[in-house]
């Protein structure tokens, strides 16, 4: 008999802790979507804008850093022809130096600016080729796009001697031979 009675009332405290875990539950449930996805949201846009940041200013670049204008040694002006060029087409860097590259596209058809090592370039190439006509080219602290008469700058830090390459990515620039030589010499 009373173990009878003590399993009941052992059966009973066991539903109404059940009983209470799901209402508190139940409860905090409403919060839980209101509040935790969005906030995971907000997090994983936030992570997403890092994400592009990253790739913007590649933060980690292994040709130095983009620096403030106001901070240059001196100013590289550079031509970007129709002629599929760009002038000069060799450029001497001591490390150390923080040089801005003033480019102008003298031609009448958009051509645009990137500097970076030759993997780069090539990745760089390889992206344009993939969203060509499809979506329009953002700048980035190593790259730019320029429209016919537009001048752009772009002012970088050369901590180390290293070879380098600028490369204009409109289709077919690249491989037309549109690109130049900046060796950074110690
Ligand atoms: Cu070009």
């Amino acid at each position: 008999m009373h173990t009878t009675i003590r399993r009941r009332y052992g059966v009973i405290t066991l539903i109404a802790l059940l009983a209470l875990l799901v209402t508190s539950c139940a409860a905090e449930d409403p919060a839980l979507e209101t509040t935790e996805p969005s906030e995971e949201m907000a997090e994983m846009d936030e992570m997403d804008e890092e994400h592009t940041e990253d790739e913007g200013d590649h933060a980690e670049f292994a040709f130095g850093e983009p620096a403030d204008a106001a901070e240059a040694d001196r100013v590289i002006e550079i031509d970007a022809s129709d002629a599929f060029a760009f002038e000069p087409n060799e450029i001497s860097i001591t490390a150390g130096e923080t040089v801005t590259f003033r480019v102008t596209n003298t031609g009448a058809i958009p051509h645009d600016f990137t500097l970076g090592d030759e993997m780069l370039q090539d990745e760089h190439e390889a992206e344009m080729a993939e969203m060509a006509g499809s979506m329009e080219m953002h700048d980035e602290p190593n790259v730019f796009s320029l429209e016919p008469a537009e001048t752009k700058e772009m002012t970088w830090h050369f901590p180390e001697p290293t070879d380098l390459l600028i490369g204009c990515h409109q289709t077919g620039h690249y491989a037309a031979g549109m690109k130049g030589v900046v060796t950074v010499e110690s």
